[in-house]
């Protein structure tokens, strides 16, 4: 029988496509988590092997309901979990802080001790990936790059709730003995990234002024942070590289590593690139007020050694191919008629 790998988060952005990456290049099966009523859209090309269950099944459960995510853990037993769903929205967090805590930190307890409580039951160990974020490093030191020994620092209700995902991931390792490793991405981009982001909302605002569907002016907020940009294709690719490293035992349980892209931008940078992939010459930008955060994690530049020692791994796709991915993206979206929020 094939191993079985529990995506958490399928729905996402890096759920879906770490689900692309297992279907296409290992031989384990995949199930996905995801809540009663989700938005399908980045799963939408996997739908008709889902329909005949052809590696593929989705599983129906919520973080915060502990009954689901132990009944789902009983009947699945994965050999493999990622664990990706998050209130995952840095700005977003602001607005909604006690859904992105009670989320992030006690929904990842809940699947943790669900784990824990089965693997006392009956000896059940599978390999488990906690994904933290980079936003835990917050406001950093200019020029210093951010290794995982850097202390953390919480820029927002976000940044402190995976605060609390990365201890809970370490903690589990250090004192159950479950297999647990901890990832703090940096920025992740390309094709299916939330508009809530500041280059995917560029890039979607691009494609629709190209569509006549905007002003030609682009809204933005902060444009002082200066940050590598990874596409999220490479990082599913390090994710499922340490999860059979953990299973050979070369990662320790418990233990955490950066994973970051190595080519760093400015984001008027970002603009200019952006732009300079538009059919359209006239575009303006301006600087909206909504769009700026209390704080702003806004140096994020990364010392990828750790991984690299781990895995046989670095970041293949270039930026400039991952930029162009998104803004495509966006277009394909409006060609096929699913016209985005104007935000
Ligand atoms: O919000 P939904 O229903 O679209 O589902 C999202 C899911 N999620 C949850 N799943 C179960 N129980 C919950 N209470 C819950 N809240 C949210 O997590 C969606 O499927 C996923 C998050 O996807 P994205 O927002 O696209 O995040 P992305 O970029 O894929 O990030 C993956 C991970 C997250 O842990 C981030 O915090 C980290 O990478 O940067």
């Amino acid at each position: 029988m094939a191993k079985k790998i529990l995506i958490t988060g399928i729905t996402g952005q890096v759920g879906s496509q770490l689900a692309d990456y297992v279907l296409e290049n290992t031989e384990f099966d995949v199930v996905g988590m995801m809540r009663w009523q989700e938005p399908m859209e980045n799963l939408y090309h996997l739908t008709k092997r889902i329909n005949v269950k052809d590696r593929i099944c989705l599983h129906y459960a919520d973080l915060n309901d502990f009954s689901a995510l132990a009944r789902m853990i009983k009947a699945v037993r994965p050999d493999y979990i990622s664990h990706l769903a998050a209130q995952s929205y840095p700005k977003t967090s602001f607005d909604i802080p006690i859904e992105t805590l009670q989320t992030n930190i006690i929904g990842t307890a809940n699947l943790l001790e669900c784990i824990r409580q089965q693997r006392d039951s009956d000896g059940y160990g599978p390999v488990v990936h906690i994904c933290s974020s980079s936003e835990v490093y917050g406001k950093a030191l200019p020029g210093v790059p951010l290794a995982e020994n850097t202390a953390f620092h919480g820029a927002s209700p976000y940044s402190i709730s995976k605060i609390g995902t990365d201890y809970l991931g370490q903690f589990y390792g250090e004192a159950y003995g479950i297999r647990t490793f901890v990832t703090r991405m940096g920025t992740h981009s390309g094709p299916r990234r939330s508009d809530v982001f500041f280059e995917s909302t560029v890039a979607k605002q691009i494609a629709l002024i190209e569509s006549g569907l905007q002003e030609p002016v682009i809204k933005v907020g902060n444009l002082s942070s200066t940050r590598t940009f990874q596409d999220a294709r490479d990082a599913v690719r390090a994710y499922f590289l340490l999860l059979q490293a953990s299973e050979s035992g070369k990662v320790k349980s418990g233990d955490y590593f950066n994973i970051a892209g190595e080519e760093v931008f400015k984001l008027p940078q970002v603009i200019d690139l952006l732009l300079s992939m538009s059919t359209r010459t006239d575009i303006q930008i301006k600087t909206d007020a909504d769009r700026l955060r209390p704080i702003d994690a806004d140096y994020q530049m990364f010392d990828n050694t750790k991984i690299r020692k781990a895995i046989d791994w670095k970041p293949e796709i270039p930026a400039r191919q991952m930029f162009s991915d998104l803004l495509n993206h966006w277009r394909d979206q409006i060609a096929k008629g699913n016209i985005p929020l104007n935000r």
